[in-house]
C-alpha cells in the first residue's frame, strides 16, 4: 500500500513538474513530436558557429542553443569552424564569412537574412545555414525566426529568407501604475516590481524581453498614460535603468509617460506652461538626468488635456506647443515624443467622435520632426468594431502612430476568447483614399504614403504577473499578433494564428484547424453578442464590464451609453451624417459617400452613422429590430459553437490549459447570454416590438439586469 501511495505521489510530482502553465508563451521548445521531421532536422543541424560576443549575440547564442537542445532533444555543439550542416550566425561587418551574396543594404538596421548555401572552408564546400544581418539585433531576430521554422515544422532546406520590419517603432504601452495596479489590466498586478528594483532582477523581466524580441517589439512604455510624475525622480530612474539594462540586449528601449504638470509637482515651479523659459529649462535638465541613467532612453509618451490629465491647454497653449517643448528636450539625445490624440471634452458641445480631428488637424505641420501623434484605431475608444479614425489620412505632414489596445477592456476582458488580429487588420487595411485608391491606414502608419522618416505602432499591453502573463491563455495570441503585425502588417490573421497555435500548443492538424477556426471567428462573434450593427460604448460604467445601455446619469454626457445609441421610440443609432453631427465630413468623400447613405452604409457601421427606424427593412429583409435580435441571438449561438468546438480538442493538448479554456468559454457563453438579454430587453422598451418567434425568452427581467453591481471588477484603477 505504502508503495502505491509513494508511486502516486511520484506521479503527481512528475506531472506537476511538467504541468503546462502557460509561462513559456510561444517559446516552449519542446521536442519535435514528428520523428521523421526530427530526424531531418537533426541531420541538417550538426553544429552552431557563432561570430561575435556582444550582449545581443550572447542572447542569440543562448536562445539558439536552448531552442535546439529542446526541439531536437540533443545537445548541438558549438564549433569554432564551419562544418557541413553548421548554422552560422554573424553580423555582416564582422567580415565572417566573407561574402554570401546577400544584399545587406536592403536589410537596414533590424532586418535579417537566412540563407542555405555552400561555403568553402579549408577547401571544402560545406552546406550551411547562415543567419546574418547588418546588426546584432538583426541576428537575434533571425535566430528567433529560424527557431519558429522548427517550432512550426517547416522545411529548413533551401532557405532564402529576407525579413525587414515595415514600421520602425513597435512598442508596448503598459498602463501600469507605480503601486503595481494596472489600469484596464486583467492579468494580475504589474510585472514591474518597483519595490524590489533595481537590485532584484526578476526572471520575468528577461523572459518578457525574450518574448518581445521574438516577435520584433522594440520598445516598452513602462508606465500608465494617466501618469505619475514620481517616475521621473531619481529614485525611480534608478529602477527604470535596471529594467533598461535587462532589455537592452534584446533591442528594447524604454520610454516613460511624462506628466505634463511634473515641473510643478516634483520641480517646485509655479507653472508648467510650455512657453515659459524656466519650465523648458526644467525639462531639459530632467531629460539630461534621465539620459545619464539610461543612455538609450527612447523618449516620452504623453496624454495631455484628456480625461483630467494636465496639458498645455491649461495655459492656453496648443498640443503642438506642449509636444514641441518636450521634443526639444529629448532631441539632442535622439529621443522622440509620442503625443496622444485621444482628446475629448465634455465642455465641447460637438460629437466626441469629431473632437480629436477638430483639435489636431489644424496643427498639421506644426510639430517637431521627432514628434509622432499617437492615434487610437477608432474615433471613440477601442470598441469591438469602430470605423478607422478620421485623422488617418488627414495630417500628411505629421507622422501618425497607431495605438491598438491589446488588453481587452471592451472585448470581454480576460474571460472572453477574442482573437484580435482580424480587428487590427480591418483597421490597418482600411483605405482612407487620402491620396486616391490604396492610401491605406497601413501606408500612413508605416510612413510610406507621405514619406516620413519615422513611423510607429503601439499596443496597450495585456500583460500582468499572472503565471501565464495574460490571464486568458488566448490573450497571449493577441500580444503575439500585435508584434507580428507591427513587424509586417501584410501578414494574414490566419497565418499568425496558425504559427501561434503551433508554437503555443501543438502542430497536431486536428487541433490547429479547430482552434484556428474558433480564433478567426471569435471577433465577429463577440461583436454580434455585444455591439452588433455598429452599436458602441454601451458597457458598464467605470469598470466597463458587461452591458449597461441604460446608463444615463454619469456626470459627463459623453460617458453615458445613452449618448452613443440614442434609442428612442422612432429608432436607434447616432446620426453622424450632414443632418446630424456631420462627423462623416471628416473622411474623404470616397469613404464618407457610401457611409452617409443609409442604403449603401455597410451593416456593420450602420448605427455608427445613422439613426435608423425600428421597422426599417435591412438587406436581409428583416426589420432593424428583427436584425438586431437575429445578430444578438446568433452571437450567443456562435459562443456555444466555440465551446463545442473546443470540447472536441480534448486530448490533443495538455489537460491543464484545455480545462482552463473550457471554463473560460463557459463564462464567455454565460456573458454572451447576459449581453444579449440585457440589451434586447432594454432596447425593446423603445422598439415596443416582440422578440421574433422561436427565440428563447430572456431568463430575467430588465430590472434584474439593471440591478447587477460589480464593485470589485478588475482593471478600473480608479478611473472611468
Ligand atoms: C488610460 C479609456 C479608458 C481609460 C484610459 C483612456 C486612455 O477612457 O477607459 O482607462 O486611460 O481610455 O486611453 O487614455
Amino acid at each position: 500500500m505504502r508503495k502505491i501511495v509513494s508511486l502516486f505521489i511520484l506521479l503527481m510530482t512528475a506531472s506537476r513538474l511538467f504541468a503546462e502553465d502557460g509561462y513559456r508563451l510561444w517559446l516552449r521548445y519542446d521536442k519535435i513530436d514528428n520523428s521523421i521531421l526530427l530526424q531531418q532536422y537533426r541531420n541538417n543541424i550538426s553544429s552552431v558557429v557563432i561570430n561575435g560576443s556582444s550582449p545581443t549575440i550572447i542572447a542569440a547564442r543562448q536562445e539558439l542553443l536552448a531552442g535546439l537542445d529542446g526541439l531536437l532533444a540533443k545537445k548541438v555543439p558549438e564549433a569554432k569552424e564551419i562544418k557541413n550542416n553548421s548554422i552560422v550566425i554573424f553580423k555582416k561587418t564582422s567580415g565572417f564569412p566573407e561574402t554570401i551574396g546577400v544584399d545587406y543594404t536592403a536589410l537596414g538596421e533590424e532586418g535579417f537574412a537566412i540563407s542555405t548555401l555552400k561555403l568553402s572552408s579549408k577547401g571544402n564546400a560545406e552546406d550551411i545555414i547562415a543567419i546574418s544581418a547588418n546588426t546584432d539585433m538583426g541576428v537575434l531576430y533571425g535566430v528567433f525566426y529560424f527557431l519558429r521554422l522548427l517550432q512550426t515544422h517547416q522545411s529548413i532546406q533551401h532557405l532564402s529568407v529576407i525579413s525587414v520590419p515595415k514600421i520602425q517603432l513597435r512598442i508596448l504601452d503598459h498602463w501600469d501604475n507605480l503601486n503595481r495596479s494596472v489600469e484596464r489590466g486583467y492579468a494580475g498586478i504589474s510585472i514591474w516590481n518597483w519595490h524590489t528594483l533595481p537590485d532584484y532582477i526578476d526572471q520575468r523581466y528577461i523572459d518578457y524581453a525574450r518574448a518581445n524580441a521574438s516577435i520584433g517589439i522594440n520598445g516598452s512604455v513602462l508606465t500608465n498614460v494617466n501618469a505619475n510624475a514620481l517616475v521621473l525622480t531619481k529614485t525611480f530612474l534608478e529602477k527604470v535603468a535596471a529594467l533598461a539594462n535587462v532589455f537592452r540586449p534584446y533591442g528594447i528601449k524604454v520610454y516613460l509617460t511624462a506628466r505634463f504638470s511634473a515641473p510643478v509637482e516634483i520641480g517646485g515651479l509655479k507653472t508648467a506652461d510650455p512657453l515659459n523659459a524656466e519650465v523648458q529649462q526644467w525639462w531639459k535638465k530632467k531629460v539630461d538626468t534621465i539620459y545619464q541613467y539610461i543612455p538609450d532612453f527612447g523618449g516620452f509618451l504623453v496624454k495631455a488635456n484628456s480625461e483630467g490629465q494636465p496639458g498645455p491647454q491649461n495655459y492656453q497653449r496648443t498640443h503642438a506647443d506642449g509636444a514641441n517643448m518636450l521634443a526639444d528636450a529629448v532631441a539632442p539625445y535622439g529621443g522622440i515624443v509620442m503625443w496622444r490624440a485621444f482628446v475629448y471634452s465634455n465642455e465641447t458641445p460637438t460629437d466626441r467622435f469629431k473632437q480629436a480631428y477638430d483639435e489636431f488637424k489644424p496643427l498639421d505641420g506644426q510639430f517637431r520632426k521627432n514628434v509622432l501623434i499617437q492615434v487610437k484605431n477608432g474615433p471613440i475608444d477601442f470598441q469591438p468594431r469602430e470605423p478607422f479614425h478620421p485623422l488617418f489620412g488627414s495630417m500628411p505632414q505629421t507622422p501618425l502612430m497607431m495605438e491598438f489596445q491589446i488588453t481587452q477592456e471592451y472585448l470581454g476582458q480576460a474571460t472572453h476568447l477574442v482573437y484580435e488580429a482580424p480587428l487590427f487588420k480591418e483597421c490597418i487595411d482600411a483605405d482612407t483614399y487620402a491620396k486616391g485608391k490604396g492610401s491605406t491606414v497601413a501606408k500612413i502608419i508605416d510612413g510610406s504614403l507621405d514619406n516620413h522618416s519615422i513611423s510607429g505602432i503601439a499596443g496597450v499591453a495585456n500583460i500582468g504577473n499572472e503565471r501565464n502573463w495574460t490571464g486568458h491563455p488566448f490573450g497571449q495570441a493577441n500580444w503575439y499578433a500585435f508584434g507580428r503585425l507591427a513587424w509586417d502588417h501584410d501578414l494574414a490573421s490566419a497565418q499568425i494564428a496558425d504559427e501561434w497555435i503551433k508554437q503555443t500548443f501543438t502542430n497536431n492538424k486536428t487541433f490547429v484547424d479547430g482552434v484556428k477556426e474558433i480564433m478567426l471567428a471569435s471577433r465577429q462573434i463577440m461583436v454580434n453578442y455585444m455591439t452588433p450593427l455598429g452599436l458602441h460604448h454601451i458597457m458598464g460604467t467605470g469598470n466597463h464590464y458587461g452591458p449597461a445601455p441604460w446608463v444615463n446619469n454619469v456626470g459627463r454626457a459623453d460617458w453615458n451609453p445613452v449618448y452613443y445609441h440614442r434609442a428612442d421610440s422612432i429608432g436607434i443609432g447616432f446620426d453622424r451624417t450632414s443632418s446630424g453631427s456631420n462627423a462623416l465630413s471628416q473622411y474623404t468623400s470616397t469613404v464618407s459617400g457610401p457611409w452617409s447613405n443609409l442604403k449603401t452604409c455597410p451593416d456593420e457601421y450602420l448605427l455608427w452613422f445613422h439613426h435608423v427606424p425600428w421597422n426599417y427593412t435591412m438587406r436581409s429583409g428583416r426589420t432593424l429590430w428583427g436584425e438586431l435580435c437575429y445578430q444578438y441571438y446568433s452571437g450567443v449561438d456562435s459562443a456555444k459553437w466555440m465551446q463545442q468546438t473546443w470540447n472536441k480538442m480534448e486530448g490533443w493538448t495538455d489537460e491543464e490549459r484545455f480545462r482552463q479554456v473550457k471554463m473560460l468559454l463557459t463564462i464567455q457563453e454565460k456573458e454572451a447570454v447576459w449581453w444579449r438579454n440585457a440589451c434586447l430587453l432594454y432596447f425593446q422598451t423603445f422598439s415596443k416590438m416582440p422578440l421574433p418567434d422561436g427565440y428563447e425568452k430572456p431568463g430575467h427581467t430588465l430590472e434584474y439586469y439593471k440591478g447587477l453591481r460589480f464593485p470589485f471588477a478588475p482593471g478600473n484603477g480608479g478611473n472611468l
